[in-house]
């Protein structure tokens, strides 16, 4: 059963070259979107066609060549930068969402935030959007609050209305959780921080890829998202700040491109973004994804986020049917995320994706870069599933034929 009433998955999958391959036999299920996506040939093609025809660097030289390369990088961030709903000039390419936080943590951290600060993150964050802000905590004197979660996986408000009324610095969030797939009404949370004077930083690397964005609208100084889960390449990734926000800071690195006047005592730095973008840039990763914005936007993102919708509730549909099966997350689909992570029976979340690798279904288990949260849930690990615009009604139906298979192999 390939249509959904929303998408043509058979034909978005001939645009994916590697959905072809197959894993130990078998045809290769993919539910492992929320690590990284698989790529289109359209991106692919990008890739080839920049080193084939036009390779050279930006921002330097005049020739033929460095002016279309120029062109194209600077093409790509408009493109990306309208996909989101915010201005060229407010986006920083960089390798992805850690670097995103990280760049936050140097440039604004180190000069904004002061001993005794408060810095307000949460029990449902990735690793990327707590250890930098650890390290922060650490270098000025800060201290890291976490505020914690409902049962049912949502943001408990009340503690978070506790943390903000501490007036707080900096209050950091995902806009969708990679384990729970809880989605944050951050325009919200972010309207709430601001009434309390903190700046915001919102990671939205498990929400651009999947729904539509606005994020003027969401009102936060700082956002994130990574390229490789949006099925653009690795190694390239967004930071898009508030200008002033931007200007103020202090530069991530130093060297070429991202000064203005350098004298042997001192330098001058180049405007917003290019302050932030020093070096050689990943000139061939941005036009990738400024290809991938182009597939995203051909199929409309309001389209994808419908689908993931309906796999979420046929997958908790079809798996509450598997004995043993333990989900976590909020039961609500609309307000959560194409993701499903759960636990069958006490099988280690580790031997069931070997299992169901042999099938060729391609799982994460282990405690996806979110510990504190394993450690809410009171589990080591768990396998999650995770969904996209390639997946269809008979992936979810492999898993669940997976699942049962391993049921028989442990005995449970
Ligand atoms: N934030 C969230 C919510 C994420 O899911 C991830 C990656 C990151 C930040 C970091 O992104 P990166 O591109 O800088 O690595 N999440 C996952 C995952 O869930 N499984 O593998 C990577």
């Amino acid at each position: 059963m390939l249509q959904t009433e929303t998408l043509d998955v058979a034909k978005i999958r001939k645009d994916f070259p590697i959905l072809k391959r197959k894993v130990h036999g078998k045809r290769l299920v993919y539910l492992d979107n929320a690590a990284t996506s698989q790529k289109p040939k359209q991106v692919i093609d990008a890739l080839v066609d920049y080193y084939s025809r036009y390779n050279s660097n930006v921002h330097r030289s005049v020739h033929t060549l460095g002016e279309e390369a120029t062109e194209a990088y600077e093409s790509s961030r408009d493109k990306v930068a309208r996909f989101v709903g915010v201005g060229p000039r407010e986006l920083v390419f960089v390798r992805g969402t850690t670097e995103a936080s990280n760049l936050v943590r140097y440039s604004w951290g180190e000069k904004f935030v002061k001993p005794r600060d408060k810095l307000v993150t949460t029990l449902m964050e990735h690793h990327s959007n707590v250890v930098p802000w650890q390290l922060l905590a650490k270098r000025t004197g800060a201290r890291l609050v976490f505020v914690g979660l409902l049962r049912d996986g949502t943001l408990d408000f009340a503690q978070l209305e506790k943390a903000l009324s501490e007036s707080p610095r900096l209050v950091a969030i995902a806009h969708c959780s990679n384990v729970l797939g809880t989605i944050n009404d951050v325009r919200k949370i972010c309207s709430m921080a601001k009434k309390a004077g903190a700046t915001t930083f919102v990671d939205g690397a498990q929400a651009v890829p999947h729904m539509p964005s606005d994020v003027d609208a969401i009102g936060c100084d700082f956002y994130a998202f990574s390229g490789h889960k949006m099925l653009g390449p690795t190694g390239i990734g967004v930071l898009v700040g508030k200008r002033s926000l931007l200007a103020d800071m202090e530069p991530f690195q130093g060297g070429g491109e991202m000064i203005r006047e350098v004298f042997p005592d001192h330098s001058t730095w180049n405007d917003v973004p290019h302050k932030f973008e020093a070096g050689t840039v990943n000139i061939a990763d941005s036009i990738g994804l400024g290809a991938a914005v182009d597939y995203l936007s051909s199929i409309g993102m309001a389209r994808v986020r419908d689908h993931e919708v309906k796999l979420l509730k046929y997958a908790t549909e079809v798996l509450q049917g598997v004995k043993g099966f333990k989900e976590y997350g909020p039961m609500d689909t609309d307000a959560r995320g194409g993701v499903i992570s759960f636990n069958l029976a006490d099988i280690h979340p580790h031997d069931l994706a070997t299992i169901l690798d042999e099938d060729g279904v391609a799982i994460r288990s282990g405690h996806h870069c979110a510990q504190p949260l394993m450690n809410w849930l009171g589990v080591a690990a768990t396998s999650r599933a995770s969904f996209y615009l390639y997946n269809s009604y008979d992936d979810i139906d492999a898993l669940k034929s997976s699942l049962e298979r391993a049921r028989e192999i442990f005995k449970v």
